[in-house]
């Protein structure tokens, strides 16, 4: 257990009260007395708000209805503790060594095909867009299965606020890349972390732009401040710690098809019949509960996102 560490949303939520605003006060004069002699300097005090969360008391947001689930929601105590976060170590135990993430302040850079590129500090991004919360399953491609109620907005809601020019065809997100903060970025894999989807995939209501979890900001080990979910595809595409999101003509590759094109590809739709090359996708082990379900075409979210693939039958959509 970590418990000289406060959780960052435990911060952040105190963030909405007097006490805290006279904290960050407090560390606001500590900083100005170390620049210079006491005196507050113009626009720190700005600075220093940036280095929080702003968007905390945006939380809980109302929840979407029309995501129905037919299982309960994995307990925040086992998603919380059980990661794929490879910038912060291979194991799935990478919760502690994820808190040395820097999640504020958070530029996020949208750019390529648009209108006009921009940067945009995240606390601004999630105060422009309808925050919702919808109740998710997620399957890692590794056959394991959790379901969480995130918080955040309809990629498509991004996509609207981007303005893409008509010739972008895909969009390609990418992770931060700073090997200091998260040693796990000094492996030899093809950092920094990178995902895409079509436009069309884009678009598509179930594509969801996450910023929390459990009605809080985001923890850090789930990719804090801003990731991506897609539950009809394997967990891999859920981009986390998103600082880039560019507009592209041509097709990008992604870390894990860069990292392993045999076994996994842009495509990444859920499928039972199609197996991983060393294993099964038949089925799924329920986070927390040790018991294993058959796993569904499209995660079982075939309803929303089947016609996305009319025409595509000859690509690799399944792995
Ligand atoms: N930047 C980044 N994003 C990532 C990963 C990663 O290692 N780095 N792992 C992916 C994988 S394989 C999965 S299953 C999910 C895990 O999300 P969770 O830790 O919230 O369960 O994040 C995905 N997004
Ligand atoms: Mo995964």
């Amino acid at each position: 257990m970590n418990i000289i560490r406060r959780k960052g949303w435990e911060i952040r939520e105190s963030l909405a009260t007097p006490e805290a605003v006279f904290l960050s006060r407090r560390a606001l004069m500590k900083g100005a007395a170390a620049i210079g002699g006491g005196t507050i300097l113009p626009g720190l005090s700005s600075l220093a708000y940036a280095a929080e969360d702003a968007t905390a008391g945006l939380y809980p947001a109302k929840r979407n209805e029309s995501y129905k689930l037919d299982r309960p929601v994995t307990a925040e105590s086992v998603s919380s503790r059980y990661n794929n976060f490879y910038e912060f170590g291979l194991s799935k135990n990478v919760y502690s060594a994820a808190e040395s993430l820097v999640t504020r302040p958070w530029m996020v850079k949208i750019d390529g095909l648009v209108e006009k590129p921009r940067d945009i500090g995240v606390d601004d991004l999630v105060k422009a867009m309808p925050l919702e919360e919808r109740l998710y399953r997620h399957r890692c491609v590794e056959a394991w299965s959790m379901t969480v109620p995130w918080t955040g907005f309809a990629l498509k809601s991004l996509v609207d606020f981007a303005k893409p020019l008509s010739s972008a065809k895909f969009i390609r997100f990418e992770t931060f890349l700073d090997p200091k903060m998260a040693p796990g970025q000094r492996s030899f894999f093809p950092w920094p972390y990178v995902e895409a989807l079509t436009m069309a995939e884009a678009t598509n209501e179930l594509a969801m732009m996450v910023t929390g979890a459990y009605g809080k900001p985001l923890g850090k080990t789930f990719g804090a401040p801003l990731r991506l979910h897609t539950p009809w595809k394997y967990g891999f595409k859920d981009i986390k710690s998103i600082t880039k999101i560019s507009f592209v003509e041509k097709r990008p590759e992604t870390f894990w098809e860069a990292a392993g094109p045999g076994e996994y590809g842009f495509w990444a739709n859920i499928n039972p019949q199609v197996p991983h090359p060393r294993w099964s996708q038949a089925s799924e082990e329920i986070l927390g509960t040790g018991e294993r379900k058959p796993t569904l075409l499209f995660n079982g979210y075939g309803e929303f996102v089947a016609g996305l693939y009319k025409g595509l039958e000859k690509e690799k959509l399944y792995i």
